[in-house]
């Protein structure tokens, strides 16, 4: 199954709300402008490479929904409205059905109980890795796996490691075979079977990469873990992400993507 095959995304503009943004630290607030500057740069990176964006505008009620990631999954085959497992973004999803069905002809609806984030989800081309963290619970990964397998695609319920927010954010897939992973996720040895990459010492929020098309967008900050990948002959184009850092997110959060 080809999963890098990107033409469309799902994006939502950040609203100013978006510094008091959910984190697991007491990390400084995110600038807004600058955040906002790196937002701007994805949806143009995304654009540069093709995909056709739906933005949706900002939603000031809710900090986080520009992390559109986690209230939603798609796949090719149909659209998932999950349900986050944070309480404050929990109503999210109410504002992403109308543009699931704009595009999708068949949504699938995760029921009260069933809790899950797509930023615990990991596409590759035989499997979908669904993670338990503590977003998703078993009943949301069960729930997801059945919405999947109607769908035709095969999954696998993983543990996330308790280190980090979600599946995501210690793993992307680089290419068919090969998963850029922290040292925690490799020695979970979730991924046995795939080659991985493991981020070096100090490049561990490097872990949430994501592959366009022929290319692998990478936070800015990670020089040996560009060099690692440009080493496996993949194309590495990277992007500022230090103010979405500030709130436990990444280059995959901030997209749907099919
Ligand atoms: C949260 O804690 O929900 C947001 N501050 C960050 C969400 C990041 N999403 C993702 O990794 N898929």
């Amino acid at each position: 199954m080809r999963v890098f095959d990107f033409t469309n995304a799902i994006m939502r503009a950040p609203a100013p709300s978006v510094v008091h943004g959910l984190r697991n630290d007491s990390s400084p607030d995110p600038d807004f402008e600058k955040l906002r500057a790196e937002h701007r740069a994805y949806v143009s990176a995304l654009r540069d490479a093709g995909l056709s964006v739906d933005e949706l505008p900002p939603l000031d009620a809710f900090p986080d929904s520009i992390f559109v990631e986690d209230p939603t999954f798609i796949v090719p085959q149909g659209a998932i409205l999950l349900r986050p497992g944070a309480p404050s973004r929990l109503s999210e999803r109410e504002h992403m059905r109308d543009a699931l069905k704009r595009h999708f002809g068949q949504v699938h609806e995760l029921v009260d109980g069933e809790n899950a984030d797509g930023g615990d989800v990991l596409i590759t081309p035989k499997t979908i890795f669904i993670g338990l963290s503590k977003r998703t619970n078993r009943a949301g990964a069960e729930a997801l796996q059945a919405a999947l397998h109607s769908l035709g695609r095969n999954t696998r319920i993983v543990q996330t490691p308790s280190t980090v927010l979600h599946l995501k954010t210690a793993s992307s897939l680089l290419d068919e075979e090969t998963i850029l992973v922290t040292r925690a996720m490799a020695q979970s040895k979730v991924f046995d079977g795939f080659r991985l990459i493991v981020t070096p010492d100090g490049e561990e929020a490097a872990a949430n990469a994501l592959r366009i098309n022929g290319t692998i967008l990478l936070g800015d900050r990670f020089p040996r873990t560009a060099e690692l990948i440009r080493g496996r002959r993949l194309s590495v184009q990277t992007m500022p992400v230090t103010e979405v850092a500030k709130l436990d997110a990444g280059l995959s959060c901030m997209s749907l993507r099919w």
